[in-house]
């Protein structure tokens, strides 16, 4: 079981594309990660593809015709004319109309689409789309910085294959589009950990757990600030190898956003780089077929880290790399350390005050506990 066929999916455009100047999302991170990746001499150990552009029809897979009509049209200029006639699809700043939108669509959904194919066909154990994770897309709208639903795009893929995919997703925001995509069946199984109160998109409730078939298949664990590594994985893994062993997915989908880690300019928690990680190892301990896909994640730097240590993780070599950084294109913005590690702060963890994180897992297993299978 230790060596794992990983395929990793990259085009060298997605750093191209901007969501205008200020705006915290910054495709610039892939190209910032896949060079920590090559630089640490990860290409040849992998199967590297260029990911195929997803067409508008396998985007309407899960997203309405119109939605992915007007997608494809939109550009900076046209934006407010097509907004201000039709339905809103594009809501305020968070999404703006940026140059080649629906290219970078394209390159984020098709990723995450090759990933789940590559899986389902058995070619790989392991796929990886950073690109990917855009959790917040809903059918017919974008939201949140995400505009296309990659995440919903490979799980109906793996579907065609596995009776039933599990889900989970630790960025710092609630995967609410993913949730709602699949809320009321019992073939995938969604699990997110976010912070949660006065915080976007502002769902996730402990008590929200699926609904008709899909009662108890939707697993919320909301959070407060300051989640650091001891108390992430004091929950993490209990939770989700419950869900392991209850629900015997065929297949796991692992959303890695990295605005969970230390210092990300729009998270508030506290984990470190092997905290983050240590839900990849586990998942990857676990011998199901899995895809590691991207999503939040502002300090770039930090991002770049986490993401490349991710892959060495998918690769069972995390132990062997040097904690040094190798030289590489963006090597100064690493510094005054040039160290890999992502390193905690002296923020106060707020989980386990007052028992609200064993409050939150007791009501997340009697959910459980509850139910048949
Ligand atoms: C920005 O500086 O909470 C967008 C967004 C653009 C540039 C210039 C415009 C300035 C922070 C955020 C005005 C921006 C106003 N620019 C944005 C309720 C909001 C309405 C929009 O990690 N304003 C909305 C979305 C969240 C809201 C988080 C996380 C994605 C993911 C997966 C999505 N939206 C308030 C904000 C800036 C901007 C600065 C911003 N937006 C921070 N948080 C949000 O889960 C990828
Ligand atoms: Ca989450
Ligand atoms: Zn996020």
């Amino acid at each position: 079981m230790s060596k794992r066929r990983v395929a990793y999916y990259y085009d060298n455009d997605v750093g191209l594309y901007s969501y205008g100047l200020g705006h915290p999302m910054k495709p610039h991170r892939m190209r910032m990660t896949h060079d920590l990746v090559a630089a640490y001499g990860m290409l040849p150990k992998m199967q590297i593809f260029r990911p195929t552009h997803a067409s508008q029809e396998s985007m309407t897979a899960f997203h309405t015709d119109e939605y992915i009509h007007f997608l494809n049209r939109v550009t900076p200029e046209t934006a407010e004319e097509l907004t201000f006639h039709g339905t809103r699809f594009l809501v305020g700043e968070d999404n703006p109309a940026f140059e080649g939108v629906f290219e970078f669509c394209s390159i984020s959904a098709g990723g995450s689409i090759d990933a789940a194919t590559s899986i389902a066909s058995g070619a790989s154990d392991i796929a990886i789309n950073w690109a990917g994770g855009l959790h917040h897309a809903k059918k017919r709208e974008a939201s949140g910085f995400c505009y296309i639903n990659d995440i919903v795009l490979a799980i109906l893929e793996l579907l065609r294959t596995y009776p039933r995919v599990l889900y989970i997703d630790i960025d710092c925001h609630h995967g609410d589009g993913v949730e709602e995509a699949f809320y009321t069946t019992d073939r995938v199984l969604t699990c997110s950990f976010h912070k949660f109160g006065e915080y976007f998109p502002g769902t996730g409730h402990v008590d929200d757990y699926g609904r008709d078939k899909g009662l108890g298949y939707a697993v919320n664990v909301p959070l407060r600030d300051g989640l650091t590594d001891e108390v992430f994985k004091g929950v993490f893994e209990p939770v989700i190898q419950r869900i392991l062993d209850w629900y015997q997915p065929s297949a796991v989908v692992l959303q890695c956003g990295a605005d969970s880690l230390s210092g990300d300019k729009l998270g508030c928690f506290n984990l470190t780089m092997e905290g983050h990680a240590s839900s990849v190892r586990f998942l990857r301990n676990s011998g199901l077929p899995l895809i590691l896909l991207g999503g939040g994640g502002y300090t770039i730097k930090n991002v770049a880290r986490a993401w490349c240590y991710e892959t060495a993780c998918a690769l069972n070599i995390e132990s062997t790399i040097d904690r040094n950084l190798p030289w590489n294109a963006y090597f100064e913005w690493f510094g005054p350390r040039y160290r890999l590690e992502v390193a905690e702060n002296n923020m106060e963890d707020l989980n386990p005050k007052d028992g609200y994180l064993d409050g939150i897992k007791e009501q997340i297993f009697t959910q459980m506990s509850k139910l048949p299978f």
